[in-house]
């Protein structure tokens, strides 16, 4: 199309010179077939601020104006010269801060070079919630600190317009009719005057295309982030047919069709082969540490891409995140290498968002968004952009981006395990765009990239784990040996120190605390333990913590040696208990900016902004150890598990044991019962034939039978005194002599009658064993019988005195002294009186016991016997 002059003829502009260039009121650009400049109006360099000087020479879409360099204003370029027709005429929206502005843009061939115009429309807002963020950055006033959890609130996934890149075509998944569209679809769509929304979409799209849409829909094949990638055709201007990029997805009830320009071409737009793609894999996948794969990916990932910066970022247990890989040109001096960000950076929501969506690209920073039009009525709430591709960003986030001095970017998910790990972030500083397929090699090598890290990670973890477990294994088999769980554990060729890298270890048990390694003080870990039983909640059976002077304020007196502490109860009641320590590591973290101010206060609608400033903000980090991972403590509480079986089965043992122990002495007491039974009855049998011994006596005539049978009755008397003795006695093995004795003379004296008396002196206590007793009263009563008959005068009566007393030695001493004439000389030797029986009884008694027995005459009859 021919441009025109204002009163309405073309212009020739190869017959203006430079003069009569700068005279017109459009840009007027001059480039040669390779898109370098060779002419620059001044109206040119009013629109865009850059003199002729500093452009001619340049390459306009690649250089000056990047924003440009897409398939639908440079590719139409490309694609014209190609024909060798070049004549296109279309609109665009150059995005400038503040005030952007829509421009037509018309392309023709002219004489020595091409020509491009542009003529100003008009001045477009940058969009409603971007000039908020603009206004609030305006109005910035108050100062007092602002809670960073603020940026969760912003409702990311129905921002309600699109990059402009891209059409957009939202319909009911039920009947395909159409809900909603961007407001630039004519761009792609042909417009005859309707309006699209009401009508279905085959009657705007491709029926192959929608053929496949429905059937996918059917299958239920086309939600939760899958979607249809098609080439399509759709008639442009005049004869020819533009080719677009369409990406179908349903969410929620909805299609929704997203279309861009395909370069014609692919070595236009740098788009990535298969080839490309195969070879960056193959790279990754000859990488074996974590480091070294997160560099080669950042590489491939750029080198395919174009950014200017590739990171590979890796988000901590708190979502703060670091930069741990870096690739960019060398005329970047920025590096955020190694440098970490804290978690509101990339808020909650936005990490939600890119666990479902795996990637994110921006051309342009500043490109004015297209909104969504729905059909009234609005119906059913906005249109959810989680899955599309072309959803705006959060304007905050997108502010955030100048602050970081980047443009044109990237985030793809870095998903390991079906988490977040991370995201391959890619930055220009100027507008960037990346073909599709180039996008979706990106994504490959990213996810490439994340199965590597399982590998990886995943190998690392696995032998860590197995050496663990083979320590728990021997552990636990050394327990199931001992009886003393707390040796085990401490004190065997494997002790809980060759567990999870701790430096101290210690067991609190009911027998008092046993510490092993580097560790606090005994009383120290006492109140810690007493800590730990009160502050648990009633459910937790572990606890673990990098950090634990935060929460218990005395173990800051050492933290050099235990800023670390897991914890595992043995028992419910918390009795016993295991603890692993592991000491401080004093580090410094540098931050990209202070992460205690990772906002600014904002105004209005938008009350946070974020800092301006990426200044390293080093920290020093005191009274942090390496955190325990979540296996190690399911390990403890495990290990601590097994060490309940052991206590266990130990108090099973000693409940046993002291059954058992009960048992044998109710026994015993039985036995006591039953040998004191005994004694009685031993005794009342032997009283009994006594008895019948003396009856017998008093039939028989012959004195001398008589006597034999008084002396019989007396001995068999004796016996039964003792046995009477043990019925009384505690014990059933032994007899107080001195009981048993009195007891026994008080019968002799009552047996021989006649006024015979015995005078008893007994130490009391004299306890002997039965054996002895019975040989003591029997030799008692024969000495005792002896001095009535032989010591008593004529007239009867007659006194022995008899005593009872310990000897030294733990031995017993027994006295008979009768008053009467004492023993004739010679005695021993002259044959005995009577039947001589008294006498031999005596000896045979004494050599029993193992006794002496002396004689004196004092002047009575004396006998001694000490036994
Ligand atoms: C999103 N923030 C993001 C994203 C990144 C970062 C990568 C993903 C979006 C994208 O593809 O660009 C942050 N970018 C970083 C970091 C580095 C980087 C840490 O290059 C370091 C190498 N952000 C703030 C504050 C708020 C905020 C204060 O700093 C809110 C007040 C919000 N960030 C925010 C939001 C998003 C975001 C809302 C989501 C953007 C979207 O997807 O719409």
């Amino acid at each position: 199309m021919p441009l025109n002059d204002p009163a309405g003829g073309p212009i020739d502009l190869d017959s203006l010179g430079p003069d009569g260039l700068d005279d017109l009121d459009i840009g007027v650009i001059g480039l040669d077939r390779s898109g370098v400049i060779v002419a620059y109006n001044d109206a040119a360099s009013a629109f865009s601020g850059l003199s002729a000087s500093a452009v001619i020479g340049h390459h306009y879409f690649r250089e000056v104006a990047p924003a440009t360099n897409l398939p639908s204003f440079h590719g139409r370029f490309l694609s014209g010269i190609r024909r060798g027709r070049l004549d296109e005429s279309f609109e665009f929206v150059f995005g400038r801060v503040p005030q952007p502005l829509r421009v037509r843009v018309e392309m023709r061939q002219g004489r020595d070079h091409y020509w491009m115009t542009l003529t100003p429309l008009q001045a477009v807002g940058a969009g409603e919630r971007r000039e908020a963020v603009i206004a609030a950055l305006g109005n910035r006033a108050r100062a007092e600190p602002v809670d960073p959890s603020l940026c969760e609130r912003e409702p990311i996934h129905i921002p309600g317009s699109i990059q402009p890149n891209a059409v957009m075509i939202a319909a009911d998944a039920a009947d395909l009719v159409i809900l909603a569209h961007s407001v630039n679809v004519h761009e792609t769509l042909p417009d005859d005057g309707r309006t699209l929304s009401g009508r279905r979409l085959d009657a705007v799209l491709p029926r192959s295309f929608v053929d496949v849409i429905r059937a996918r829909l059917a299958s239920g094949t086309l939600d939760d982030g899958r979607s249809i990638r098609r080439t399509i055709r759709l008639p442009g201007r005049g004869q020819t047919a533009n080719a677009y990029f369409a990406v179908a997805h349903a969410h929620l009830g909805r299609v929704i069709v997203e279309m861009e320009m395909a370069p014609e071409l692919p070595e236009d737009f740098a788009v990535a082969t298969q080839t490309d793609t195969e070879l960056s894999v193959a790279r990754l996948r000859s990488a074996e540490t974590l480091g070294t794969v997160a560099r080669i990916a950042a590489l491939e990932v750029r080198a395919l891409t174009g950014f200017e910066c590739v990171l590979v970022y890796r988000f901590d247990a708190d979502w703060n995140g670091e930069a741990i890989a870096e690739d960019k040109v060398a005329d970047w001096s920025r590096t955020l290498l190694g440098l970490r960000f804290p978690a509101s950076d990339i808020p909650a929501q936005a990490r939600a968002l890119y666990t479902k969506a795996k990637s994110r690209f921006v051309i342009d920073r500043d490109s004015v968004p297209v909104p969504l039009v729905a059909a009234p009525p609005a119906g059913n709430g906005p249109i959810d952009l989680t899955f599309a591709q072309h959803r705006t960003l959060s304007p905050i986030h997108l502010e955030y981006q100048r602050n970081l001095g980047v443009n044109g970017s990237m985030s793809i998910s870095i998903m390991v395990e079906g988490k977040l790990w991370g995201l391959m972030i890619g930055h220009h500083r100027q507008p960037h765009y990346v073909a599709p397929e180039t996008r979706a090699a990106a994504t490959v090598i990213t996810d490439a990239f994340a199965m590597r890290v399982q590998e990886i990670e995943g190998r690392r973890l696995w032998a860590e784990q197995q050496a663990h477990l083979d320590t728990e294994g021997r552990l636990v088999r050394e327990l199931t040996r001992s009886d003393d769980f707390v040796g085990a554990l401490t004190s065997g060729t494997m002790t809980l120190l060759d567990l999870f890298g701790a430096t101290g270890a210690g067991v609190v048990s009911a027998g008092g605390v046993t510490l092993i390694g580097k560790t606090p003080a005994e009383a120290e870990v006492r109140d810690l333990a007493v800590w730990l039983r009160e502050h648990l909640p009633a459910e937790a059976s572990s606890y673990a913590s990098s950090a634990f002077s935060a929460e218990f304020q005395p173990a800051a007196a050492y933290r050099e040696i235990a800023s670390g502490l897991l914890a595992a109860f043995v028992d419910p009641a918390r009795e016993h208990l295991l603890l692993w320590f592991r000491p401080e590591v004093p580090s410094t973290v540098t931050w990209g900016g202070d992460p205690r101010k990772p906002v600014l206060p904002g105004s209005g609608p938008v009350a946070v902004l974020p800092r301006r400033s990426f200044e390293r903000w080093v920290e020093e980090r005191t009274g942090f150890a390496t955190p325990f991972a979540d296996w190690q403590v399911s390990l403890a509480q495990s290990l601590a598990q097994a060490v309940e079986g052991v206590v266990l089965r130990q108090r099973r043992k000693i409940d046993e044991l002291t059954g058992l122990l009960a048992d044998k002495e109710k026994l015993l007491t039985q036995k006591d019962i039953l040998t004191r039974e005994i004694d009685h009855r031993v005794k009342n049998s032997l009283q009994i034939v006594s008895a019948f011994l003396q009856m017998q006596r008093r039939q028989i005539a012959d004195p001398d039978a008589r006597q034999a049978f008084a002396e019989t009755s007396a001995r068999v008397m004796s016996v039964a005194r003792v046995h009477d003795s043990l019925y009384q006695a505690e014990s059933v093995e032994e007899v107080d002599l001195g009981q048993t004795i009195e007891n026994l003379c008080s019968d002799l004296a009552g047996m021989a009658g006649d006024g015979h008396a015995v005078e008893l002196v007994a130490e009391s206590g004299v306890m002997v064993p039965y054996r002895k007793a019975v040989a003591l009263s029997l030799i008692a009563t024969e000495l005792v019988t002896n001095a009535f008959k032989y010591a008593a005068g004529p007239t009867g009566g007659g006194r022995v005195e008899v005593s009872v007393s310990s000897s030294a030695g733990g031995g017993v001493r027994l006295k008979v002294c009768d008053d009467g004439g004492g023993m004739p000389e010679g005695w021993a030797e002259a044959r005995p009186q009577g039947t001589g029986l008294g006498m031999k009884m005596i000896r045979a008694m004494l050599d029993q016991i193992n006794a002496r027995i002396e004689v004196a005459n004092t002047p009575g009859a004396c006998f001694t016997i000490t036994a």
